[in-house]
């Protein structure tokens, strides 16, 4: 079975910028809420159990077919997520300044103006969704969204750094201002992280 793995720091660490009233709701709740719709999903096919998050979502074909949908919007959820938890930290921000913020000036121009497309991206992502920073099939450097909780792994693309903006995310908190909780974001992204996933993907 799977379980939720833990948080890797307190409920309020991210205070103020994701209030630990999200955090618990989020965590506790929602992402509890992926891994028991994963182990659900799996039940009628127990052999499955052992495969890995990643397994499922870079080959859905393996599934069979009749549990397909269930099973990657639970593992989706629960990979998103971990992920999610991992790339913030208390006293995060600022600028990468390993290889990672080398590739960002090549491919944006500056931090300033990847910042600004990551976020325009983060705000116009409709409906449910996430916005990501990735290194894709052909090893270039992109931004891109995703629905619901798809994983951009399905579609080849190896994660960096991820933004959840589905409104639990931030509605309990910011309501209906998006663009305030993406900007207060910045502040708690943890680049050395980021720059470790970067790492792992090119060596
Ligand atoms: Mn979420």
């Amino acid at each position: 079975m799977f379980k939720l793995r833990p948080l890797p720091y307190a409920l309020d660490a991210l205070e103020p910028y994701i209030s630990a009233r999200v955090m618990e709701i989020h965590y506790e709740k929602l992402h509890q809420g992926y891994v028991n719709r994963l182990n659900k999903a799996l039940e009628n096919h127990p052999e499955l159990y052992k495969e890995s998050l990643e397994w499922f979502l870079a080959a859905p074909d393996n599934l069979p077919e009749s549990i397909r949908t269930a099973v990657m919007r639970g593992a989706g959820g629960d990979y998103n997520h971990s992920f999610f938890w991992e790339v913030m930290k208390k006293g995060g921000g600022g600028e990468p300044n390993g290889e990672l913020a080398i590739v960002i000036k090549k491919y944006f121009g500056s931090f300033e103006a990847f910042k600004e497309q990551f976020s325009a991206m983060a705000n116009g992502v409709f409906g449910s969704g996430w916005a990501w920073l990735c290194l894709n099939k052909h090893g270039d450097l992109e931004l891109r969204e995703s629905d619901d909780q798809d994983a951009p792994l399905t579609q080849g693309s190896q994660e960096i750094l991820g933004l959840d903006v589905w409104e639990h995310a931030y509605f309990l908190q910011y309501e209906n201002r998006r663009a305030e909780y993406v900007e207060n974001w910045w502040n708690i992204v943890n680049w050395d992280r980021a720059e470790e996933n970067y790492r792992m993907i090119v060596e």
